[in-house]
């Protein structure tokens, strides 16, 4: 078995050099293959899998750049105790005995796990196993509480079980596609192209229900720009509309319970709640009825909300009611985010699950399962989700925690505060690949797991099909795969039998056999048919959708009027309207949303260390309306601060009409280790959804002022830059890094800040070009002719060439302290495809003196957009921009 460790060893360096593995890409939920080529030197080359059914060979710019985030440095080798590298023996027995001290003097609740939708399911299941069939607490949940609890919840409510009944085949057959919360150009890509490829063929209709105008607008029929949280009344008015209209399918109907309080409370719904004229609802309303096939996707507009079950169950009701779900081109279709977020939900990593979509509350499903486990007791209550978990952290209830492929000190609303709670816990185990998270550095044992790529299991995608991530690269120093991990902690605790796993290839086969279970209980997550699989089938296992069983192989569920509730009904939930819980008063004017960037995974760790993913938006940012940013006195690449009742951060001004006015966006992505004023989640109060427990995300409030800066700057280097500025934001370039800055107090002397800020050695000679009467300064630094670092700094926003000064570190260029290339090169702009390394200015030139019309015709004169793709929603949307002006003048 490849990358199988035995215990206490290291996994055995794959041999595989020079042969294409298939695996699965370790970012989004859309699960796409690839094909791996390692070239037996540490180096990888990726390209995606024609034969996966997920992408069919298309790979976004994330998959497109998996090549770049694979290297070693920075990568965690050997456990460390207490800040000191030590050996795994002594750090897992150290695991294992303050686990089992803690349990003992303080009861089973006083430990817990939080663990990751990015986990694969060998891995999860392990933990799961761990925490609520041995150690005896259900205290182990995961960040996907922050991602799809509200859907599970939804799903529960609705359907019985926590199942998506659709395949990625409906977005192709549809009619009309209904984006929901979802920016799915930017964060499910190839999804996006598979349906923007469909709509090239059958002209589906797309709609935006977002509060921003997102990229995903691009191609869009019609955006509703609702008011933050107005979803309900948006499906309330739908579900109203549809009886209205006789657009209802009896015959289904009588497949349910409860239609008429559903109804009751769509009727009595305020449609202006929604925060879009009632006349652009009814057209959305008209659109829905003159379509049979409808897809209504939805993600984190939807869940991360505190009324995001209602939200789902304010979708379903619809598509319950007119009988749309699970036939071809038909359905609710909740996309997950992470890479197994799904397979965490089917191995019942949630605090209130059980394995294989079972239910803690059950006695007989729990009896079952702790047969099949040999394990002493099964909780019967659920354990504390996530937002209840760092709280009981804080106050020292839980005093044992181990945190599993997940940064929450950075990702979990009101940030500051879990990151002290984490500081302050008596005991912290973290696993991660890195030591370099906001994290890891406040672990007490730091232990190194091995990456993608390194090692072997599964994950199951959006649309339930589970494919295999292997291993192709040998894992750095001693790194163990996170289910190795989790086992020994398992032996060394005392249960040697139940977590005596040896390869991932036995955990799947025991995990399968024990979903034949829940086939028997009558529930849908049943995927026995593999319970057998050697390792060679293992080895060699397809992508394959559940269920499998013996009798039934994928396809969709609930087209036939069946669902898991014990009479066999699918349930309507009656719906009304609240608004997000923090309220915007004089003090907190301002409603921030959250979200993702197209280039970036999360909180950077590895999406970062690619200078071509780093390219496309290298600074933290929030972006405003107009009228607001005028108001507040801010320009455009200002600094704002700004101030929740949770915490503050300093970011870097956008103002554009895409926002709503009183709406701020900001993405979530930067950390203490890359821009530690501009950590958003300091921001975000700990407000939850009362059913799922999610925490609502996109809804602080918050106030935005102009930064005093006494200056700004901005910074090149070959070497990793030594910041401590008030702000700062870091990004790696080919050539090293580049660096935004500011400060609150004037400088005295530039040369000496450059030489610090830079890492420079004493025998750096410098350059220098000040002009103290405009407070402007530009220093760089020489390692004989070759160029350390420059230092550009003024007192308002600076303007200098930034992709151009990006690619000097290293070479020998004197006139770098003009900021701009010799001669009358243009500036390119910054990068929009990261593929090819186009910039704005580039696309923008080419459009205007080449007279480009298309998104096609672009490609064709400069080749942006036409490798992954991600970027066409942005170049199409300049195009409009540059035409618009165009027309205007
Ligand atoms: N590039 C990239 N892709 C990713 C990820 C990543 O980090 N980077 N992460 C993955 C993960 S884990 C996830 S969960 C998914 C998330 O995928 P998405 O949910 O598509 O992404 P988000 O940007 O979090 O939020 C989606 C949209 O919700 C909107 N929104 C905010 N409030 C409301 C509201 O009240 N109602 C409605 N209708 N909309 C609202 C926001 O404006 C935003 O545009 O992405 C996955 N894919
Ligand atoms: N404001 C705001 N906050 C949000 C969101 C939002 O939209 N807005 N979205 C929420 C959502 S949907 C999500 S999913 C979360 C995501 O938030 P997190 O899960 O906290 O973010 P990641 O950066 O994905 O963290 C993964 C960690 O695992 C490490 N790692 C990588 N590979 C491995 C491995 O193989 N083994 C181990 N043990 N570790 C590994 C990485 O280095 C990294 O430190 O954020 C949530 N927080
Ligand atoms: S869409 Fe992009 S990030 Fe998501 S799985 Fe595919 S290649 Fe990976
Ligand atoms: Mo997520």
């Amino acid at each position: 078995m490849d990358g199988a460790a035995l215990p206490g060893s290291t996994p055995a360096p794959a041999a595989h050099a020079g042969t294409e593995v298939r695996s699965t890409c370790p970012y989004c939920g859309v699960g796409c293959g690839v094909l791996l080529t390692a070239d037996g030197q540490g180096g990888l080359a990726v390209r995606g899998d024609p034969d996966h059914p997920a992408n069919r060979g298309r790979l976004c710019s994330k998959g497109s750049a998996l090549a770049e985030t694979v290297g070693l440095s920075g990568r965690l080798r050997a456990p460390v105790v207490n800040g000191a590298e030590a050996g795994w023996d002594e750090a897992l027995q150290l695991v294992a005995d303050r686990f089992r001290d803690t349990i003992a003097e303080h009861g089973p609740d006083a430990a817990a796990f939080y663990v990751s939708g990015q986990l694969l399911t060998e891995d999860y299941y392990v933990a799961n196993k761990l925490m609520k069939g041995f150690i005896g607490s259900a205290n182990i949940d995961t960040n996907s509480r922050l991602c799809m609890a509200s859907s599970v919840a939804g799903h529960k409510r609705a359907f019985g079980t926590d199942t998506v009944p659709g395949t990625y085949e409906d977005l192709e057959q549809a009619d009309l596609v209904v984006l929901v919360g979802s920016n799915l150009a930017w964060c499910h890509p190839v999804l996006y192209q598979r349906l923007l490829a469909a709509r090239a063929e059958r002209g589906t209709k797309i709609v935006v229900i977002d509060p921003r105008r997102t990229a995903s607008c691009d191609q869009a029929e019609m955006h509703l720009a609702i008011a933050p949280g107005g979803d309900v009344p948006v499906f309330n008015r739908l579900l109203a509309r549809l009886y209205e209209g006789g657009a209802l399918d009896k015959e289904f109907l009588a497949r349910t319970n409860g239609f008429d309080d559903a109804l009751r409370a769509a009727l009595t719904s305020d449609p202006d709640l929604a925060g879009v004229p009632v006349a652009q609802l009814d057209a959305f309303c008209d659109l829905w009825m003159q379509h049979d096939k409808v897809v209504t996707i939805y993600s984190q507009g939807v869940n991360q909300s505190t009324s995001g079950s209602d939200k789902v169950n304010a979708i379903l009701n619809c598509h319950l009611a007119t009988g749309r779900i699970g036939t071809p081109g038909c359905g609710p279709f909740s996309v997950t985010g992470q890479p197994n977020a799904m397979g965490g939900r089917e191995v019942g990593g949630l605090a209130n699950m059980l394995a294989c979509h079972l239910d803690l509350e059950n006695p007989d499903h729990r009896s079952a399962v702790r047969e099949f486990w040999g394990a002493p007791s099964v909780p019967d209550a659920p354990g504390k989700k996530a937002v209840e978990m760092f709280r009981a952290v804080g106050d020292g209830r839980i005093k044992a925690l181990w945190i599993i492929h997940t940064n929450p000190a950075v990702t979990m609303p009101d940030a500051d505060a879990v990151r002290a709670a984490i500081q302050g816990c008596d005991f912290v185990v973290v696993s991660d690949i890195t030591g370099a998270t906001d994290t890891a550095r406040l672990a007490d044992v730091l232990l190194p797991a091995s990456a993608w790529a390194e090692k072997d299991g599964t994950v199951t995608n959006s649309d339930r099909t589970i494919s295999r991530q292997r291993s192709v690269l040998p894992a750095p120093g001693t790194a163990r795969p996170d289910w190795d991990i989790l086992a020994e902690v398992g032996r060394r605790m005392g249960w040697g039998t139940a977590f005596d796993y040896e390869t991932p290839a036995e955990i799947f086969r025991e995990y399968a056999a024990l979903s034949g279970i829940t086939g028997q209980f009558g529930r849908d997550f049943d995927i026995s048919a593999l319970s057998d699989l050697d390792d060679a089938g293992y080895d060699a296992l397809s992508p394959a959708r559940w269920p499998l069983t013996p009798t039934r192989q994928g396809g969709r569920f609930f087209g036939d009027g069946q669902f898991f509730h014990p009479d066999g009904k699918a349930r309507f939930i009656p719906v009304t309207h609240r608004p997000p819980a923090a309220r915007t008063d004089r003090r907190y004017p301002f409603r921030l949303n959250t979200g993702r960037i197209r280039d970036q995974w999360h909180t950077m760790t590895r999406t970062a260390l690619s200078p071509r993913l780093s390219a496309h938006l290298a600074e933290p940012y929030l972006d405003i309306h107009p009228a607001d940013a005028a108001e507040l006195g801010v320009s455009p690449a200002d600094l704002v601060q700004v101030h929740s009742p949770a915490g503050q951060a300093i970011l870097r001004a956008r103002i554009t009409d895409a926002q709503r006015r009183g709406e701020v966006f900001a993405p979530m992505h930067w950390t203490g280790e890359t821009a530690p004023s501009a950590r958003i989640d300091a921001l975000v109060p700990g407000e939850t959804d009362p059913v799922s427990g999610q925490p609502e995300s996109k809804a602080a409030v918050v106030r935005v002022t102009r930064l005093a800066a006494a200056w700004y700057g901005f910074a090149v280097s070959s070497a990793p830059m030594a910041l401590d500025t008030p702000y700062w934001a870091l990004a790696r370039t080919g050539a090293g890094y580049r660096a935004e800055l500011a400060g609150l107090d004037p400088v005295e002397d530039w040369e000496d800040t450059a030489r610090r800020l830079l890492n420079a050695p004493d025998s750096a000679r410098a350059m220098i070009v000040t002009d103290p009467g405009r407070g402007s300064a530009r220093v760089a630094l020489f390692d004989g002719d070759r160029l350390i670092g420059a230092l550009f700094v003024a007192r308002e926003p600076v303007a200098v060439m930034r992709d151009y000064l990006a690619t000097l570190p290293g070479s020998e260029e004197p006139g770098v302290l003009s900021g701009r290339p010799a001669g009358d090169r243009p500036d390119p702009g910054p990068i929009l495809c990261s593929c090819f390394g186009v910039g704005v200015n580039t696309i923008v030139t080419a459009i205007e003196t080449q007279g480009l019309a298309t998104v096609g015709a672009i490609g064709e004169a400069l080749q942006a957009g036409t490798n992954c793709g991600s970027c066409r929603p942005e170049i199409a949307a300049i195009l409009a921009r540059v035409h618009q002006q165009e027309a205007a003048e």
